[in-house]
């Protein structure tokens, strides 16, 4: 093997070892934050991150602190996250120890990591979905620099880098299986210690991770000695020289000790049994061995190791010594600031045509695809045989192709996951859930990775996608493709959220999203789809133009009172199909209600909101979500809180009943949800409060 590769594999395990020890030493220290640190697995840490190149893609886990300087972090840059000081490189000081995120340049990509184990394993295969597309398309990844250099010319991979454990979860499948099916250049690296934290391998699965992924047709996987560096490197070589050649997917499980704690705060003498058998597997003397056998002499060794300690001392007196963030820190990088900011282009242009708000929607998606081919779109049932359920979809895969418009697996999960490594790779994805009542097996990825990314990353990595999400009841859709789901989605920071009540508003706010660096979920209320439902023919708008767009957080005053001292006023705030109960149930008292149509959920127009409130005196908040802890009820508290003084009454909200589903039958339907009528009851009673 090249001398200097075996040279640097050395001192990178000597450096990523002498960290481990220093924390040790140091306990008191840096305990106050959690750490993990690579020891035993430092080997095949090493042997894949100097393999690695500025375009690749790698989602390292948190014992991955061997591989991070490998890729050419310096113990240093490390050490800022492990006291979570303000020029962590990372986060600044947000994240966790060896939870990486970068942008540099001369460096392999680093997406966001969460906390979360096993939950990279989507977005990363995101990525590698996302290269894909790329070549396929000619397009350029803008966060790689192009040049001509023959390493630069090489295919970029995407790696994703997993404990053993993790392999077990649920997610997982969903990328194993994305993978396969479409055969992406990922590899998948698992490093099997045989533990989860105190759980072992005989008590959490049925096999290891190279079995695992024989059931994945079109994985290939090897498993090897993660702890002897030469097997690691040369394995590894073969691998992601293939995936460069071949655009495949590879696993390689890698068996390593675990010779240090799980983490800083659970330590290994409570529960480890195996310590000296993990020990006779420490890949440090085996390395050291390797690198005798090559010519190197007891001398070099001390002085790489010598070099390796000296570094991680100064570094760490250095780290020490670094600024903490201030308060000021925490308000920065929640997003990255929009475009767009303002309405413009026409709404209504003379002579269009009135159309339903379904094919609003359509429209729009159709004018950004042709517009722009970092634009695809994907869910179930999108593509070509159907157009989705609702046909919100419809003909876009014959005139933009199946590699733009396409299928997926019933996987709520990578959809919603996947989006996090499309964007980092430049591309825009506008995904779907079929139902919102199919939202919850994707929740998670929009939680812990969609929402977080920027303000983990501080700002490196904003998400930039659109979550299409048919949503709310009509016409008994039962218990399934009935259900609001608003207050869940507004509780995640780190979105934002539209629920626009008419076709207008939709296109006008899906293109407002689209140029939006931030991940935006769209509720679009199916029973306002093609207007069906009684009362709701406002949903259907003339069609704006191509250039029209509305910014978020600018919500629209639809009926508009002058202040009255005779007669009670009212506002009534609400969005959706709220806002066609809304304006029904004001029939005849037009001079006495005004009506809010919010738009957007997040970012919210509160200015509009208490301007009105102050001018009316009271407020009703209409919901079609149950109303006990929902986003209605959080509002109307705000409303009280800033409006008191000028309030008449209490602030009041209308919603659904408050039980667990809404049922089929349509007498059970309609008495769970609210109506006109029961809209107009309660604003009479808030009149004559
Ligand atoms: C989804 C989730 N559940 C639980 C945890 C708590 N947890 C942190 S590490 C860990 C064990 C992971 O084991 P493995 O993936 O094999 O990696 P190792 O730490 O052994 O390197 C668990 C359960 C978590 N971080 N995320």
């Amino acid at each position: 093997m090249n001398k200097e590769i075996l040279k640097q594999g050395f001192s990178n395990l000597c450096t990523a070892k002498s960290m481990a020890e220093l924390y040790e030493e140091n306990f008191k220290l840096v305990s106050k934050y959690v750490h993990a640190t690579s020891r035993g697995h430092e080997t095949i840490q090493t042997a894949l991150g100097l393999q690695l190149l500025p375009q690749d893609y790698v989602f390292p886990y948190y014992r991955d602190d061997a591989m991070l300087l490998a890729v050419g972090m310096k113990p240093y840059d490390l050490m800022l996250q492990l006291l979570a000081k303000k020029d962590d490189p990372f986060s600044g000081g947000r994240t966790y120890y060896s939870h990486p995120s970068l942008k540099d340049d001369d460096k392999p990509k680093i997406p966001h990591q969460s906390s979360a184990t096993g939950m990279q394993a989507i977005p990363a295969t995101g990525v590698a979905m996302g290269m894909q597309y790329l070549e396929k398309q000619n397009l350029d990844n803008p966060n790689v620099i192009q040049s001509e250099s023959e390493e630069s010319l090489q295919n970029p991979i995407t790696v994703c880098s997993l404990g053993d454990a993790s392999v077990t979860e649920g997610e997982i499948a969903e990328a194993f299986q994305m993978a396969a099916l479409k055969q992406m250049p990922i590899l998948y690296l698992v490093q099997d210690n045989g533990w989860d934290i105190s759980a072992n391998e005989a008590e959490t699965r049925a096999q290891n991770a190279f079995e695992y992924a024989q059931g994945f047709h079109g994985l290939d996987a090897i498993t090897i000695d993660g702890a002897n560096f030469i097997e690691s490197y040369e394995a590894l070589q073969e691998v992601i020289e293939t995936i460069r050649k071949e655009r495949r997917p590879f696993l390689v499980h890698a068996k390593v000790p675990l010779l240090n704690h799980h983490t800083s705060g659970v330590r290994m003498e409570w529960y480890r049994d195996d310590l000296e058998e993990a020990r006779s597997r420490d890949p440090y003397p085996v390395l050291k061995q390797q690198l005798l056998d090559n010519g190197f002499s007891e001398k070099d060794i001390e002085a790489i190791e010598a070099s390796a300690r000296e570094k991680v001392e100064s570094d760490f007196k250095q780290a020490l010594e670094a600024e903490d963030p201030t308060p000021e820190d925490l308000f920065t990088h929640d997003f990255v600031p929009t475009p767009i900011t303002e309405e413009v282009g026409v709404r209504s242009p003379e002579g269009a045509e009135k159309v339903v708000m379904v094919d609003c929607a359509l429209f729009a998606i159709e004018e950004l695809m042709r517009k722009h081919k970092e634009c695809l779109l994907y869910g179930q049932d999108v593509g070509g045989r159907l157009g989705g359920v609702f046909r919100e979809a419809a003909t876009l895969a014959q005139k933009f192709g199946d590699d733009r418009v396409f299928n997926t697996p019933i996987q709520e999960a990578f959809i919603v996951g996947s989006t996090v490594g499309m964007s980092a790779v430049g591309l825009k994805p506008i995904v779907e859930v079929q139902f919102a009542d199919y939202i919850w097996p994707g929740l998670n990825q929009l939680f812990t990775e969609v929402s977080r990314s920027c303000y983990l990353s501080n700002g490196k990595w904003p998400v930039s996608m659109i979550l299409r999400v048919p949503i709310g009841a009509y016409g008994s859709g039962g218990p399934y493709h009935s259900s609001s789901v608003e207050s869940v989605v507004t509780n995640i920071r780190g979105i934002k959220i539209a629920y626009p009540s008419n076709g207008a508003d939709l296109k006008g706010l899906m293109k407002a999203a689209y140029y939006d660096p931030n991940p935006v979920v769209i509720l679009e209320h199916k029973g306002l789809y093609w207007s069906k439902v009684p009362g709701t023919k406002g949903a259907t708008s003339i069609e704006p133009a191509e250039d029209y767009v509305l910014p978020f957080g600018k919500a629209w005053l639809l009926q508009e009172i002058w202040k009255q001292e005779e007669v009670e006023t009212a506002t009534i705030v609400s969005y959706g199909m709220g806002v066609h109960w809304a304006m029904n149930a004001t029939k005849g008292l037009r001079d006495q209600v005004e009506v809010i149509d919010l738009r957007t959920l997040h970012p919210l127009d509160e200015d509009t909101i208490m301007k009105s409130v102050k001018k009316t005196g009271k407020c009703l908040v209409v919901t079609e979500e149950p109303s006990n802890n929902s986003f209605a009820l959080a509002l109307a508290g705000k409303i009280q809180e800033e409006c008191f003084q000028y309030l008449d009454a209490p602030v009041m909200t209308i919603g659904s009943e408050n039980m667990p589903a809404i049922p089929l039958n349509s007498t059970l339907e309609q008495t769970m949800i609210p109506s006109t009528e029961k809209v107009r009851a309660k604003l009479e009673a808030l009149l004559n409060y």
